[in-house]
Formats: C-alpha cells, structure tokens, sequence
C-alpha cells in the first residue's frame, strides 16, 4: 500500500465527483474492473470465472480477449501476484492499454523496481485526465519514494496547475510542500487555490503562512488579487490577513512598495468607518508616525502620504479617529493641496465630533526626544534651557505662577513679603527668577549651554542685574517656603514690560506659566498701556488665564478710598476680563492675615489641579520653538562654515606669505653669513700667500761661503719649515681665531634679528588665531656648534712639513747636484745658490701650504649652508604644517557646507515633518482647534 505524507495518493476510496471520474475510470482506479465480469457469479473465485469466461471468448470466431486478460491481470495483482499480473497485462492492445500501462507500472513499484516502473508510467499515452493525474501521483510518489525532489516538486505543481479539483491533489501538494518546508511553494498554492476555490480555509492557511514570516519572498503585489477575493466574501478576515501582510511587510526593503499597493487596493474598496476597522487603522497609525519621524526625506513620502491618510481617514475606528484626523488636517496645512477639500472638511468634522480632551503630554515629550535625538545626530543641539523648560512643564506636582505688569508695579516686592526675606533687592531687575519650596537653598542659572551653581546672595543679585545678551538664562531659586509648598506654587518674577514687547525677557518665559497675575498699582490701575501689554500677553497665549494684583493699597490715603479704588478697578477688569479675579494687596499690610488671605485667592483663581490641556499646549509651543531654533541654528551654522572657509582661506595666504618671507631671509642669511666667512677665509689666504714667498727668500741669508753646498740644501728647507710654522702659528692662527670670533659674533647679531622678526610674526598670528597656536623658534644650538668649531679649529696648527728645497724641479736639482758635483766652495756656485734663493717664486710650496692649512676651515665651510638651514628648519616646518592644517580645515568645511548646500533637504525636511507632528497634536488638542477658529 502506497502512502505519501498520510494521505493515499493511489487507491484512494472513491469520491464520486459529477462529470469527472465515471463509474469505469472508478473501477479501473481501484483495479476492480473484473467486478463487470462477476455480476451472477459473486460466490465463486473470479479466477475461475474469469478463466471460464477466457475459454468461452476463445472459442469464438472473433474472440476479444483483452478486457478480459485486463481483468485477470487485476486478480493477480490484487493477490500480489504481480508477475502473472504483469504477463496479462503485456498483451493489451484495446482501449485498456494505457491503463494496462500504468497497472504494469503499479506492480513494478510493488516489486521495488523502481526505474521500471517509472519507465511504465512515462509510457502512458493518454488523453484521459484521470488517468493522467493518477500516473502523475504515482510518479509522484515514486519520486518521494527515491528521494528526487525536484522532479515531485515539478510533477505536483504540474498535477495541481492541470487537475486542482481531482480528488486530494491540493491537499496532497500542500502537506508535501509544508514538509519539505518549502513555503515559497507553499504559498503560491494557497494564494491561488485561495483565489480559485474562494475557499476560507485556505485562506486561513495563506494567513497562517504569512503570520509564520514566509510571505518575505513574495512582493506585496503577489498578494493583491487574494485580498481583492477575500474582501468580498469575509472582510474580517480580509483585514487579518492585510494586517499580517503590513506587520510581515514591516522593516523590509519593500515596505514602501506595500503601503502604495495596499493603499492603492484600499481605494478601490467600498469600505467606510462602520467597518470598525480597528487592527488596520493601528497599523495606519504607526505607518504614518514611521514615516514622519524624520527619517525620511520629504520627497520619497510626499506621494504616499496623502492617499494613506486619506484611506486612513475613510476607514478609521472610533479609537483612532482623533488621531487620522487631525493627521489629515496638519498635513494638508503644511501640503496645501496634497489633500482632497472633502477629505478636510471629513477630517474636521470627524475632529469636532469625536472631541476627546486627551493628555497628550506623553505624546509631546516623546516628539521632544525624538527631535532631541535627531538633533544630536546633525550635530545641534536643542540647549540646556530647553531641556529645563520642558521639564518644568511635566513637573504636575506645581503650579506656575508667573508675575507679569509693568516695571516698578512691585513684582519683587510680592515675592519677598511672601518669602519674608527681603531676596530680591530694590533694584529694578533684568532677569526672570524662579522660587520655589524646596528642603535647603539652591540657586542655579539656567542658560542655554550651562547650568552654573549659584553660591550666595551677592551672586544672585549680580545674576538679576546683570545685562544679558540675546541669550537669556532664567534664575532657578530654590528654598524652603512654607507658603509656597501649602499653596503648591512657584513664583515666576519677570523684569516687568517696558520697551518693545515683543524682545522683553518676560515675553520668553510667558508659556512657562499655568496662571498668570498680573500687577497692578493702585496709584492707576488699568492704564491703556497696561491693556495693550494684556492683549499682547493674550494674544500670544490665549489658553494661559490671567488673575490681577492690585498693588501698593497703603498708598491709598484712607479705607473708604481704597475700597473705591478697588471696585473701579475690580469693574473695569470685569468688563475685559470677565473670568479674572481681583486681590488687593500691599507690602505694608499686616503680612499674617494677608498671607492667608492671598491662599484663598490662590486656590481660588489658580486651581489645585493643573490642567492638561493647557500644559500640552505650552509643551508643543516649546516643541514648536525648539524646531525653530534648530531651523536658525542651521542657518547660523552654514553661516558659521562660510566665514571659516573664508578665514582659514585669508590665513593660508597669510601662512604661505610667511613662508615665503622665511625663504627669503634664509637665502640672504646664508649669503650674507657665508660671504663673511669667505671673506674671512680670502683675508687670511692672502695673508699667507703674500707673506710665505718672503719668508722663504729671506732665508737666503743662512747661505754663507763657508756653507757646505752639498747639504745646504737640507738645513735650508728645515729652516724654511720652521719659519712658516713659526709664521702660521704665531700670525695667522691668532688672526683666524679673531676673525672667527667676529663672524659668529656677527653671524649670531643675524641670527637674533631674525628670531625676533619671527616672534613678532608668530605674536601677529597667534592674535588672529585667539590661541597660542604658532611658536616659530630657531634652532641657535647651530651658533654653538660654530664656537666650539672655531675653538677646535684654531686650537694648534697641524703643519705638515713641506718638501721645498728637495723637489725635483730643474732648478733644485741642480743646485742639489752641484753640490755634489763640484764638491768645493766655488764661489760662482755659492753666489748661484743664494740668488736662486731669493729669486725662486715658491708659489707651488705657498699654494700648498694654504691648501693644507685652510683644509679644515674649509670643511667647515662647505657644511655652512646645511647649518644656516637647521637654524631655520623649525619654524619653516611649523608654518608648514599650519598650511596642511588650514588646508585641511578648510576641506572638510567645504565638504560640509556642499552637503548641506546639495541636500538642504536633509535638514529642511525632518523638520517641516515634525513640525506636520506638532501641529497634529495642535489640532487635537484643545489649543489646537482653538487657533484653528482665530
Ligand atoms: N507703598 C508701597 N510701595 C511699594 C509696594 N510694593 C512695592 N513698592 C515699591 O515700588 C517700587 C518698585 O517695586 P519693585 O518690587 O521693585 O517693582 P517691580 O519692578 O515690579 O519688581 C519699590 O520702590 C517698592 O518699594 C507697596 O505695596 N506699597
Ligand atoms: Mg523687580
């Protein structure tokens, strides 16, 4: 019994399918075709019948025995004869024959002659399909049999693909494929036998293969006519099976392919918001914040954004309605156009009616890091003050209570009647102060880069007083106070209004506050300037309530007085400010019963809770800052890289320029100094060749006539050599010695005129750069060397004694062999000998005593130049290595400014997006829909 996979793929029990397998095809599948020959004989063994039938066919004149040797051959088989099946079966040349085929290809498979009976199944030549799709399934288990996968692979597919509907054939395929775990295969069967059979089932299966992950192969497209079938007949499971798709889709390379085709499909689809369609619009929601979240380019979403949001829009539950619309509105607010006009006025309708008051805070502060983050990853940075501010706002525990009004109102005053101390000084102050309860003092100075501690009182005044730049810090003032932790408020003291409003520091802090109260002096109350301030105030934070303080009521001369003043006041502040409280107040007043007095005022007109709404608010106006700063930041940063371009470029000139001066100074250095040393060495060449011939003449005073000529000669050339030792020890070396000490004397006053030229030139660019950075210094251990030179040098002559009588020139030989020769005093000879003496020019015998003797000083020479070069060698190299520098500066800020000129998008997108995100918040927050009527 043949079984693949637990399903029979052979004899399997009959299905009847109408119109596909008759009742014959049925016999011969089950090898139960001698049954027709049985019908009166069921008691008997159909071997018998069957061999009666043979023998009477036999006997006639045409006998047709193949139907019956067909049925024999199934007997035997089926009583696992299969040689005498196969014998009967050989022999078949009706219509039978390719089934004869196949049932001889069956018993070679039951005798494992598996090749023979591949070969049999092969020969099949038939147009029947069920006897096709039986063959195929037994080569198929044939295959699986012997281990050859691809030809099954091939077989099923080809099985499937001709006869799906024949019995098991799908389901045979399906169990084989999930096996093998071939899921590629696997899902093309389920995504077509899903299409082609409507079946739910094998939908389920497609879903559970894409749950399990194998649908990655498959581009999304793949899988767009299965939805389309599915939507029709069940949508819940439509929207599960989209749901795996899009998480299946997720962080692959064509999820951006997914979203257009799948919003492409939904478009198509007659789905609206009763369809509570919950787990896709969850998956639109995180879509769409993954796309706006500053990774990507405004370029490659501006396309896919709008027809997502919209489908978002048109399908979204009651859950996430808030959200798809207000992403609807911000969108088409920063991309006018990009949205149909029906599809906003859907989104604000839908906004206003499903009017969820929601705390968005956590939203807003995870917008905040994400900005943060993306910032740090460009290099900017959002600032120390801002991470301050942002944590004041989620700090729910206080509430802030910003004094506001104008300058001299008596602001600080307030705060140290309050604190009772007197903190604040008399002083009119520029800066914003915080005070707040806290177990021991603290003062900190928040600024944008810093925070720096605050150590004493002196300190702090100074921090309020002093001018500030553009920069504004705020003053952090922590310090234990009874009524500010009962009443659960931190104080804001602003410098008060005065100038342009627009630049006053209060204006900077104003959304920091939860209340706001603003001062009033009872001297005149409510001038017209004070409203212009308030509307100003209002205008620019319509959601931050404003409470008065009527101020300095002792002024008023006597209570009946005072009351008036304070209903005038408390009436004209009713008619523009019909929600605000009044609180009359003085510094002069018993301060107990005050104090308790302006609690109740407190609790009154602020609240104990704070309001959410209102914080979100303020967290997205600083949200909205920070994107704004950044945006400058930018611009400042370009800005910043063209002016180092510009100045590293003056400073290359500058640097190149100095080299070319040290260049200079080094060629007239060394001509000038070698000059001198030349100069020098000539004097004493001169010197020597001047004087030597003399001194050799006048030894021609030693030759008397007693002289013995043939040995004069010898006493004559000592003597020689002694006076020119005596000569250049004695005159020259000291005058050597001297004028050595002159040169490096001079040489050295050269050497220092140019140390100083070059401190003077590191000084100028050392002010250009504000640093330190160039230190141009010579190396005077070269005038050193040449002292100790000069010493060694003109320490003692190393004479070498000259052959000057006892050459072999003509003339001496002949004076040396007269001597010989004649071996008398021979006066002719005598007289001969001295005027040779003193006539002689000796310039051979002079030049060589110079070469010898200026041997050494002219090494020293040679190696002049080398030493002039070491001098100079460090601060050449410097300079030249401030050029590499500067150069290389110079590139990398060129770099940079080209990529930031090339890709302005880089920066300029994440930001508009999170800008769509912050006004997304906007829109559903109250604030949001507030600006939305203004
Ligand atoms: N008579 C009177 N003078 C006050 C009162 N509060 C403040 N002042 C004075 O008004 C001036 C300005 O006060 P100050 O607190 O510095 O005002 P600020 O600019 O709003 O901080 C100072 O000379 C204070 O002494 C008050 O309640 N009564
Ligand atoms: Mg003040």
């Amino acid at each position: 019994m043949i079984c693949v996979l637990g399903i029979r793929a052979s004899r399997h029990p009959y299905i009847y399918i109408e119109g596909k397998v008759t009742t014959l095809e049925n016999q011969l599948i089950q090898k139960a075709y001698y049954e027709s020959f049985m019908e009166e004989n069921e008691k008997r063994h159909p071997i018998q019948v069957l061999g009666e039938a043979y023998q009477e066919e036999q006997e006639k004149e045409l006998p047709e025995l193949a139907n019956i040797r067909f049925a024999q051959g199934e007997v035997y088989f089926l009583n696992r004869d299969f040689e005498s099946a196969i014998f009967k079966w050989e022999n078949i040349a009706n219509d039978l024959e390719p089934w004869a085929k196949k049932n001889i290809g069956d018993a070679y498979y039951e005798l494992g002659q598996f090749s023979v009976a591949e070969d049999f199944y092969k020969s099949v030549e038939t147009d029947n399909e069920v006897l096709q799709t039986e063959v195929a399934l037994q080569l198929f288990s044939l295959y699986i049999e012997r281990g050859k996968q691809e030809p099954a692979v091939s077989i099923i597919k080809r099985t499937v693909s001709a006869n799906p509907d024949y019995p098991n054939v799908t389901e045979i395929a399906r169990a084989f494929f999930e096996r093998e775990e071939d899921w590629n295969n696997a899902i093309e069967l389920a995504v077509l036998e899903a299409i082609r059979t409507e079946s739910l089932d094998w939908f389920d299966v497609l879903n559970s293969y894409v749950e399990g992950g194998y649908a990655r192969n498959h581009s999304p497209e793949y899988f767009l006519q299965a939805l389309l079938v599915l939507f029709e007949i069940d949508q819940k499971r439509f929207e599960r099976l989209a749901v795996s798709l899009w998480e299946n889709y997720k962080d692959q390379d064509n999820y951006f392919t997914w979203l257009k085709e799948i919003n492409q499909l939904l478009v198509t689809l007659d789905m609206n918001r009763e369809g509570n369609w919950q787990a896709l619009s969850a998956e639109f929601q995180e879509a769409y914040f993954a796309l706006i979240d500053g990774r990507f380019l405004i370029q490659k979403i501006q396309d896919l954004v709008p027809v997502m949001l919209e489908n978002w829009l048109r399908i979204t539950d009651v859950s996430h309605a808030l959200f798809a619309s207000a992403a609807v509105l911000s969108w088409s607010e920063i991309f006018p156009s990009s949205i149909s006009a029906a599809s906003g006025a859907d989104a604000e309708k839908l906004l206003n009616f499903t009017g969820a008051k929601v705390n968005w805070i956590e939203e807003g502060l995870h917008m905040f890091e994400t900005i943060q983050n993306w910032a740090k990853g460009h290099q900017m940075d959002i600032g120390n003050r801002m991470r301050w501010i942002i944590g004041e706002l989620t700090d729910f525990h206080t509430n802030h209570l910003l004094l506001a009004g104008m300058k001299g109102s008596g602001k600080s005053a307030f705060i140290n009647s309050i604190l009772g101390e007197n903190i604040l000084g008399e002083e009119p102050t520029s800066a914003v102060v915080m005070f707040r309860d806290h177990a021991q003092v603290e003062i900190d100075e928040i600024g944008d880069t810093e925070t720096r501690m605050i150590s004493d009182l002196t300190d702090f005044r100074d921090s309020t007083e002093r001018r500030r730049g553009s920069n504004s810090t705020i003053l952090d003032f922590k310090l234990p106070s009874q009524f500010l932790m009962e009443n659960r408020v931190a104080l804001i003291d602003t410098p008060g209004f005065n100038g342009e409003l627009e630049k006053s520091e209060t204006v900077k802090y104003l959304h920091l506050a939860d209340t706001i109260l603003f001062f009033l002096d009872a001297n005149s109350p409510l001038t017209d300037r004070e409203r212009s301030v308030l509307s100003y105030i209002q205008e620019l934070a319509p959601e931050i309530p404003v409470h008065f303080l009527l101020n300095k009521m002792d002024i008023v001369e006597n209570e009946e007085d005072a009351r008036a003043v304070a209903e005038d006041t408390w009436e004209k502040i009713n008619h523009y400010f019909p929600n605000s409280k009044v609180f009359a107040f003085s510094k002069e007043y018993d301060s107990g019963k005050q104090l308790k007095d302006l609690s109740e005022f407190i609790k009154a007109s602020v609240g104990a809770a704070i309001s959410d709404e209102g914080r979100t608010a303020r967290l997205l106006f600083f949200v909205r800052q920070t994107i704004r700063n950044l945006v400058q930041d930018r611009i400042a940063m370009e800005n910043d890289l063209v002016e180092s371009i510009k100045w590293n470029n003056d400073m290359s000139v500058k640097l190149n320029g100095a080299v070319n001066q040290l260049d200079d100074i080094e060629v007239e250095k060394k001509r000038n100094i070698t000059k001198s040393y030349k100069a020098l060495k000539d004097e004493i060449k001169t010197d020597i060749s001047n004087t030597v011939p003399g001194l050799l003449k006048n030894t021609s005073e030693l030759i008397t006539e007693q002289s013995d000529l043939g040995k004069i000669h010898i006493e004559l050339n000592d003597e020689m050599n002694r006076r020119i030792r005596e000569y250049l020890e004695e005159n020259i070396m000291p005058k050597y010695y001297q004028g050595l000490q002159e040169w490096i004397q001079q040489s050295n006053n050269e050497f220092t005129e140019t140390q100083i030229y070059l401190d003077e030139m590191s000084e100028g660019f050392n002010t250009l750069y504000g640093e330190e950075r160039i230190k141009l210094q010579c190396d005077f251990r070269v005038v050193d060397d040449w002292r100790r030179d000069a010493d060694r040098m003109t320490n003692g002559v190393q004479f070498e004694k000259e052959n000057i009588l006892l050459r072999n020139t003509p003339g001496q030989f002949l004076l040396k062999s007269a001597g010989r020769l004649f071996g008398v005093n021979n006066s002719m000879v005598y007289n001969k000998y001295k005027s040779f003496v003193e006539t002689e020019d000796y310039r051979e015998t002079t030049d060589s005593v110079i070469k010898k003797f200026l041997q050494q000083f002219e090494l020293f020479e040679k190696s002049l130049e080398r030493d002039i070069e070491l001098f100079f060698r460090d601060p050449i190299q410097v300079l030249n290595s401030a050029i590499t520098e500067t150069k290389a500066e110079t590139e990398t800020d060129q770099e940079k400014l080209d990529r930031m000129r090339t890709n302005p998008e880089m920066y300029r997108d994440p930001l508009a997006l999170f800008e769509v995100r912050v006004r997304q918040y906007e829109w559903i927050s109250v604030a949001g829909r507030e600006n939305y009527i203004h």
